[in-house]
C-alpha cells in the first residue's frame, strides 16, 4: 500500500481529511484524441490536451479519448474529486470524468484561459485502488492534475505537490515491460488555429479511420515532428524500441528506429521528424510505429493527410436561404477566367500562404481567407493527375455546403447546411491516366466555413492522386 502524504501546498491536514493528488499526464493509459503537450504553469510542465479541432462530439464512441489512472485511496469515506483544467472558451470548457463505481459526471465551470481548480465528482470510495477515467466531451481543454479530497475540503490555488504516481490498471506487469500511454502526436504544424472559429473535426475514430484517429496535415516541404509519449506502468526501468513503417513520398529526417529508456512510472518521449515530398499522394496515409520491449509488440499511430493545393476565388454574395445550386461567376462563365464579378468588385484566382490556408488537420479554413461572413460563397480550383486509369473514391466533406466538379462534371454534393456540423458525402469516380481539372465550390451561412477532398482506395489498386504544384498548374491563357 502506498503512503499516501499530504502534499506542502496543502497545508496542515484536519484530523480525518485525505488528500490525493497525481499529474494527469501519467494516465497508465492514454488514448487519442487525448495528447501530452508540454505546458507552462502547470505541473510537471506537462498536461493532458484534447486539441482545438481535435474530436468535439465524438465521445459518444467511448473510444474517441480517454484517460485511465489507478490510484490508491487510502481511506474509506466520501470525496470529492478536483481537476487542474484550462477551457479555452465558453465552447471548450468541459470534460466527462467517470469515477470508480460512479456514473459518468460532466467537469466545468466557466474560467476561461487560466488554470484553476474545478470541482467534479463526489464519490463514495473505500480504502483501497481505483480507476477514474477521463473522457473526451469536447476540444479546446486541458488538464494538468487531479486532486482527491475529503468531501468539503477546498484545494489550495495553483498547483498540488503530487503524493501519488498511478499504478498498473491491469495488475502486475512483467518485468521490462513498456506501457504504451499514447499514439504520435504532432509537434511542428504547418498552421495556427484562428482565434475564434477553428476547425473543429479530426476525422478522428469514426469507421476504419479508429485505429488511426489522429490527423496530421501534411504538405511538400513542411516538417512534422510526430512524437510518442511512452508510460512505463511498472516498478523497474524499461528499455526498447520504436521504429517508423516508411511511406513512399515521406522522408524521415533521422533513424527509422530509435531506442527508447523508461524510468519505472515515468514518462519518455520519442521524437521522429518526417517531410512529405510531392511524391505523397492525395489522401490519407496511415503512420505506424512498432513498439518493441522484449518479447512484447506494440503498435501505435496516427494519420497524415495530403490536402489538394489551391486557388481560390470569392467571396460571392449568396443570398439567405440560398441553395447550393444558385450558381456565381465561375460557375455560369467558366472556371479559365482571369476575372469575374462579385457584387461591385472584381475578383480573380489567389493563392494564400498555406500557414493560412490549412487547419493543422488538413482541412482548408475559408473563415481565414475570407473571414467571418455570412450569406457568402466562394470557388476553388486545382488539378490533379493520375498514372494509370481507374476507379477511386472521393471523400468531400464541408461546412456548410459543398460541390465538386472534376473536369466539368458534376461529381459530388454535400448540401445539409447543418449549424457546426461537417457534411461528408463520397462518390466512386473513375479518372482516366493523365490531368484533371478540379472546381469546389463553398458556400457559408455562417460560423465555421471549411472544406475537405480527398481520394481513398478502393479495394484492389486504385490509381494513385497526385497534386499537381500550384506554379505548374495549366489553366490556359487567361481571358
Ligand atoms: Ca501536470
Ligand atoms: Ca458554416
Amino acid at each position: 500500500m502506498l503512503a499516501v502524504l499530504m502534499g506542502t501546498a496543502l497545508g496542515a491536514p484536519r484530523t480525518g481529511t485525505v488528500a490525493v493528488c497525481f499529474e494527469a499526464e501519467l494516465a497508465n493509459r492514454l488514448e487519442p484524441v487525448m495528447e501530452i503537450h508540454e505546458e507552462g504553469r502547470c505541473s510537471g510542465g506537462r498536461a493532458v490536451v484534447i486539441r482545438q479541432g481535435a474530436g468535439a462530439g465524438q465521445s459518444s464512441t467511448g473510444a474517441n479519448g480517454t484517460a485511465l489512472y489507478s490510484v490508491p485511496i487510502p481511506a474509506s469515506g466520501r470525496y470529492d474529486v478536483w481537476l487542474r483544467a484550462r477551457w479555452l472558451d465558453e465552447c471548450s470548457n468541459s470534460i466527462l470524468l467517470l469515477p470508480p463505481g460512479g456514473t459518468l459526471c460532466t467537469v466545468t465551470d466557466h474560467t476561461f484561459g487560466n488554470w484553476h481548480w474545478v470541482r467534479g465528482c463526489a464519490p463514495h470510495l473505500e480504502a483501497g485502488n481505483h480507476t477514474f477515467m477521463l473522457r473526451n466531451r469536447e476540444d479546446g481543454v486541458a488538464v494538468d492534475q487531479f486532486l482527491i479530497l475529503s468531501a468539503g475540503q477546498k484545494p489550495p490555488r495553483g498547483v498540488v505537490r503530487p503524493n501519488v504516481v498511478p499504478g498498473n490498471p491491469s495488475g502486475p506487469q512483467k518485468h521490462n515491460s513498456l506501457a504504451l500511454a499514447v499514439t504520435a502526436v504532432p509537434r511542428k504544424l504547418p498552421g495556427k488555429p484562428p482565434r475564434r472559429y477553428d476547425v473543429r473535426h479530426s476525422l478522428g475514430g469514426t469507421g476504419d479511420g479508429a485505429a488511426y484517429p489522429a490527423m496530421v496535415c501534411a504538405l511538400p516541404g513542411v516538417a512534422i515532428d510526430l512524437d510518442l509519449w511512452l508510460r512505463n506502468n511498472t516498478s523497474t526501468p524499461a528499455h526498447g524500441a520504436v521504429r517508423l513503417r516508411q511511406i513512399a513520398g515521406l522522408r524521415l529526417k533521422k533513424s527509422e528506429s530509435q531506442d527508447v529508456t523508461a524510468a519505472e512510472h515515468s514518462l519518455s518521449q520519442v521524437s521522429f521528424t518526417v517531410v512529405p515530398e510531392e511524391e505523397l499522394p492525395i489522401g490519407e496515409h496511415p503512420v505506424r510505429f512498432h513498439i518493441r520491449t522484449g518479447r512484447k509488440l506494440r503498435r501505435a499511430g496516427t494519420r497524415l493527410i495530403r490536402p489538394l493545393e489551391w486557388q481560390f476565388a470569392g467571396p460571392f454574395d449568396h443570398p439567405a436561404k440560398s441553395t447550393i445550386d444558385v450558381a456565381h461567376p465561375p460557375e455560369t462563365d467558366g472556371v479559365r477566367r482571369k476575372t469575374y464579378t462579385a457584387g461591385k468588385k472584381t475578383v480573380g484566382w489567389k493563392t494564400y500562404p498555406r500557414h493560412k490556408t490549412y487547419s493543422p488537420f488538413g482541412f482548408v479554413d475559408l473563415v481565414r481567407l475570407f473571414g467571418d461572413v455570412r450569406w457568402k460563397a466562394c470557388y476553388a480550383r486545382t488539378q490533379i493527375t493520375v498514372r494509370e486509369s481507374g476507379d477511386c473514391q472521393l471523400v468531400l466533406m464541408g461546412d456548410d455546403m459543398v460541390r465538386v466538379w472534376i473536369d466539368g462534371v458534376r461529381t459530388a454534393t454535400a448540401d445539409a447546411a447543418l449549424p457546426a456540423t461537417l457534411n461528408r458525402r463520397m462518390a466512386r469516380i473513375t479518372l482516366t491516366a493523365g490531368k484533371h481539372d478540379v472546381l469546389l465550390k463553398s458556400c457559408q451561412a455562417r460560423n465555421y466555413w471549411e472544406f475537405f477532398v480527398t481520394f481513398a482506395p478502393l479495394a484492389g489498386r486504385p490509381p494513385a492522386v497526385f497534386g499537381v504544384p500550384l506554379a505548374n498548374q495549366d489553366w490556359g491563357s487567361p481571358k
